[in-house]
């Protein structure tokens, strides 16, 4: 694929493959591509952006070189009420931006695809969690250090964790904080597939390309189904309003409204009332 750059960001490369992908890639190698509350206000711009535009239909999510795919809240601008943007500043107060960040690619109505290389570790690991699907190479590495370190994530990290490869795997991952290998992860069905690293990123297009070819509000739909009952209220808000979205083009839905613009009373009872 050639990509071509979008846009102008200091912490990611966001990119179009000019057949519906889009990009985003973590650019902060020399710490393992760890996230400052920069990092993750440049990738929800940049996934504004690929939901705007109509032209892409799947989003990857990566980190750049073969160690990193992310290392979670970069520690250096931890601060005692959370991440700081202006780390210096006296009385910068601090915050957790990638609780938005995630909810975002939750509620993003195409597919999100996180491409793993090297590490998956803390909040790195619950960005891969929240993406659609996980593409790993094989020297991927997964795991959660929140206890290690003083931190934790008890929404997706807890609740989509236990999910995905059951409560007492869930709780080893939380409680022992060990790393877990690409293999390892394939088998709790932590990803859903483990490939060489030289062709991650040629598998990843493909699987893309796969998603690509099929009809994308049904997979819109899909995402919004299976993620309605874990986001509660928030979930079944996205699917009904995917429903009205379709209500919205029918015949019984459009005389409501002209009825109502022509001040007359809606004739509804030429409509069926479906068994
Ligand atoms: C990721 C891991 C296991 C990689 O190990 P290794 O041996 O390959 O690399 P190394 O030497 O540890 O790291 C290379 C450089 O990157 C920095 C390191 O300090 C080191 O810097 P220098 O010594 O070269 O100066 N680095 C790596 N990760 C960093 C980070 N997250 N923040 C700042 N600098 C980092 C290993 O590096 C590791 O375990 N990293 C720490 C992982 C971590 O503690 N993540 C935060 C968890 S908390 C969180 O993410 C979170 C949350 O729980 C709730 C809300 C929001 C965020």
């Amino acid at each position: 694929v050639s990509w071509t750059a979008v846009g102008e960001f200091e912490d990611i490369r966001y990119e179009h493959s000019g057949d519906g992908i889009a990009k985003i890639t973590i650019c902060r190698p020399e710490v393992r591509n760890a996230f400052r509350p920069q990092t993750l206000m440049e990738i929800s711009e940049a996934l504004v952006d690929a939901r705007e535009d109509s032209s892409v239909g799947v989003i990857v999510l990566t980190g750049e070189g073969p160690d990193a795919f992310c290392s979670g809240g970069d520690q250096r601008v931890r601060g005692d009420t959370g991440y700081l943007t202006e780390p210096g500043k006296a009385g910068s107060v601090g915050r957790f931006h990638v609780t938005d960040l995630q909810i975002q690619i939750r509620r993003l109505p195409k597919p999100v695809v996180a491409m793993v290389a090297g590490y998956a570790i803390g909040g790195g690991h619950i960005l891969h969690l929240v993406c659609d699907l996980t593409i790993a190479a094989d020297n991927a590495r997964f795991g959660q250090v929140g206890p290690k370190v003083g931190s934790f994530d008890g929404g997706y990290g807890a609740g989509l964790l236990a999910e995905l490869v059951g409560v007492k795997k869930a709780k080893e991952i939380w409680f022992l904080c060990r790393q877990y290998d690409a293999q390892q992860a394939r088998e709790m069905g932590l990803v859903n597939t483990v490939v060489p690293l030289a062709d991650l990123e040629r598998e990843t297009v493909q699987w893309c390309r796969e998603m690509l070819e099929l009809s994308p509000f049904a997979l819109r739909l899909m995402k919004a189904s299976f993620n309605a009952a874990e986001d509660g209220m928030a979930g079944i808000q996205q699917l009904a309003h995917d429903a009205n979205l379709l209500f919205y083009s029918t015949e019984e839905a459009k005389e409501g409204r002209e009825a109502y613009k022509a001040k007359r009373r809606p004739e509804f009872e030429k409509f069926p009332r479906r068994p």
